[in-house]
């Protein structure tokens, strides 16, 4: 096993409390901004006068698409800032669980992270629309049009305003993929198939839809559940199967696109609503700016990598047809419902919104 995963989740916590105890919310942004305001420069250009940090926190590990998402945020901001705001990366394994960013993130120890609905929905129920199974569209230029939208982010303000975040992008990852040690072609293929899935009970609903035992479980935790045979497969983006090194515990790769790996990345609210004018501009227009930059990059690195898994392993990979795809496409409709008790009327609004602006623009784009 190439990836270290085992040892990450002890690690992970302690870090996590050397950050909060060192930390108590951003000092250093806190002191440059008493110091600037005190010396005035801030309400003339809100440009601080020392350097701030930021520290922006992944569920993924290095080389990984929240990686290179936030690398490329690094290098955009501390460009366009001239080196006044310096961005610091934790890849997972340093700070916590998916879980535990977030509540990173709510406590001001970190400013950015990236939180993903298959967890968040715990947190958010809203966002669980994200891990409802043939709600997006097979084209992800539909996908980018709909979701880098105003009046679908406008939808998510208010849930994530409420957990004390700010929403600052919906970011692609790729089709979700199923690993297993046997073929899985229909629903009754699933029957008393243990399925790790992400924390969340609207993404645990789905497996159970098509008939798995689904096991909610930390990321870290999931190469050890496949070598102990505690799950019998798992789900992810192909660019994940490959850096956590799942593959090699795994016989068989199944493309379903049944589901696109969606994340989000969040701030805390009150420190995004408090930094000053320029800062505040500089993070939305980095924010802008990587929309078309990770859509190109998913597809390039779940690309490489499944080439990458084809060369270096005996991994069988099976595309399913548009029949066998039907099967799950109609096992899958009962959980709208139960997302919609869920997530309530907002949740309802949401769905609605996303599925029907993803039909407006499949029609738009085919003409
Ligand atoms: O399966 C998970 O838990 C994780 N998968 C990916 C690709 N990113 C973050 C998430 O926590």
């Amino acid at each position: 096993m190439t990836t270290p995963v085992r040892w990450l989740g002890s690690l992970m916590l302690a870090f996590s409390l050397i950050l909060m105890g060192c930390s108590g919310g951003d000092d250093q942004a806190k002191k440059d901004e008493a110091a600037n305001s005190k010396s005035g420069s801030m309400s003339e250009s809100s440009e601080p006068a020392k350097p701030v940090t930021w520290r922006f926190a992944l569920e993924e590990i290095e080389g990984s698409v929240q990686d290179a998402y936030a690398k490329e945020f690094k290098r955009e901001i501390e460009d366009a800032s001239g080196g006044k705001i310096k961005v610091e990366i934790y890849p997972y394994g340093s700070l916590g669980t998916s879980s535990q960013l977030t509540e990173l993130v709510q406590n001001g120890s970190v400013e950015l992270a990236f939180a993903s609905p298959g967890h968040l929905a715990s947190v958010i129920p809203e966002v669980g629309v994200f891990t409802l199974n043939f709600v997006l569209s097979d084209n992800n230029d539909v996908n980018e049009a709909v979701l880098s939208s105003d009046k679908v982010h406008n939808l998510f303000e208010p849930p994530y305003n409420k957990q004390g975040l700010e929403l600052l992008s919906i970011v692609p990852e790729g089709w979700m993929v199923w690993t297993a040690n046997k073929p899985l072609r229909t629903p009754a293929d699933f029957a008393n198939f243990k399925m790790r899935t992400m924390t969340s009970p609207i993404l645990t609903e789905t497996y159970k839809a098509y008939g798995a035992n689904p096991s909610p479980m930390p990321y870290s935790e999931v190469y050890s559940g496949l070598q102990l045979k505690q799950i019998d497969g798992q789900v992810n983006p192909v660019f994940a199967i490959e850096e956590m090194s799942f593959y090699e515990v795994q016989d068989y790769l199944i493309e379903a696109h049944n589901a696109q790996f969606i994340s989000t990345v969040i701030s805390n609210k009150d420190w995004y609503d408090k930094l000053p004018e320029q800062q505040r501009k500089w993070l939305d227009q980095t924010r802008d700016k990587l929309v078309s930059y990770i859509y190109q990059k998913q597809e390039e690195y779940n690309n490489e990598r499944l080439q990458k898994i084809k060369d270096n392993s005996d991994t069988k990979v099976i595309t399913l047809t548009s029949a066998e795809r039907d099967k799950f496409r109609e096992a899958s409709m009962p959980v709208r419902q139960t997302y919609i008790e869920q997530a309530g009327d907002n949740g309802k609004k949401i769905l609605d919104t996303i599925t029907s602006m993803v039909a407006e623009k499949e029609k738009e784009m085919k003409q």
